[in-house]
């Protein structure tokens, strides 16, 4: 397909790039870390979304080398903020990769990076196919001392059995679950259900798709860790992301 073609020449020819939106901490005031996000931009269709061309990378057997140019690039870029975590997706493809550990510890070795500097987020697609591989390489990502987020909670098909199944340090809980904050009396309580539960197994609970005041005041009310979205700032590019660190929020 004309995609997965222009797709494998971006990857050859350094035509994607990596974008950063700053995580702030559960006051909403200061930044804490940010969160890596592939961007291409073509030359003649320009800006295609990587919930576009991931899938695509997936289906083309291109994710292993698209996941490792994202981090390579982060880790590399992440050198620039030393006081701010970094956090870099992972696709279920990469995590089932036997070469997934040696590449994260080599992109880790490179830059200089320490470990516990490092979110890597996942999805519950991690579980479908093989649950036992994916936990053993989750460890294994762990004993790097990495520590292992879970993407997108809530949506999809989530079950809460995969909280206590798979090592993890982190939840993000999806913006669905923040849009309905402020708009009713209880658009706020499986939001509450779910930092209460994080919580209670000893995660951080980090909140995303923060979009107005409201939410920043109810999301720390309800004793969130950390927040994202686009009431702190978009995904930007490494140098503006640079320049923000130099301004503050
Ligand atoms: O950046 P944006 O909000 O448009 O991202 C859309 C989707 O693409 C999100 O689900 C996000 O997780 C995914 N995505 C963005 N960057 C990466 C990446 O580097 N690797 C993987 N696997 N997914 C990514
Ligand atoms: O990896 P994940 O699926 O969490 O990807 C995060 C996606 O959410 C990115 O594509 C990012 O651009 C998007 N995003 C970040 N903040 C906001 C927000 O406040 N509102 C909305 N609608 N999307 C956001
Ligand atoms: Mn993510
Ligand atoms: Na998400």
């Amino acid at each position: 397909r004309f995609i997965e073609q222009e797709l494998r020449l971006a990857l050859a020819e350094d035509g994607l790039t990596v974008a950063y939106q700053p995580i702030v901490a559960g006051d909403g005031l200061r930044m804490v870390g940010a969160e890596a996000l592939v961007r291409w931009k073509h030359v003649v269709r320009g800006n295609i979304p990587p919930g576009v061309f991931v899938p695509v990378a997936e289906q083309a057997g291109l994710m292993i080398e698209l996941g490792e140019f994202v981090l390579r690039r982060a880790l590399a870029d992440a050198r620039d903020w030393p006081e701010l975590f970094i956090a870099i997706n992972l696709s279920p493809i990469q995590v089932r990769d036997r070469g997934l550990v040696r590449t994260v510890a080599s992109a880790l070795a490179d830059p200089g990076i320490d470990p516990s500097r490092v979110v890597l987020e996942i999805t519950e697609g991690v579980l479908i196919d093989n649950p036992e591989d994916a936990k053993q390489r989750l460890k294994e990502l762990r004993a790097l001392g990495v520590k292992i987020a879970l993407d997108d909670f809530g949506s999809g098909y989530s079950s809460l059995s995969y909280l206590r199944r798979l090592p993890i340090d982190k939840l993000k809980i999806d913006k669905e679950f923040v849009a309905p904050l402020g708009r009713s009396a209880n658009g706020g309580v499986i939001l509450q259900a779910i930092v209460a539960l994080g919580r209670a197994l000893g995660l951080s609970v980090l909140a995303e798709g923060v979009e107005t005041e409201e939410q920043r005041l109810l999301l720390r009310l309800a004793g969130c860790d950390e927040m994202q979205g686009y009431l702190f700032a978009r995904p930007m590019p490494a140098a503006a992301f640079r320049e923000m660190m130099g301004r503050g929020l």
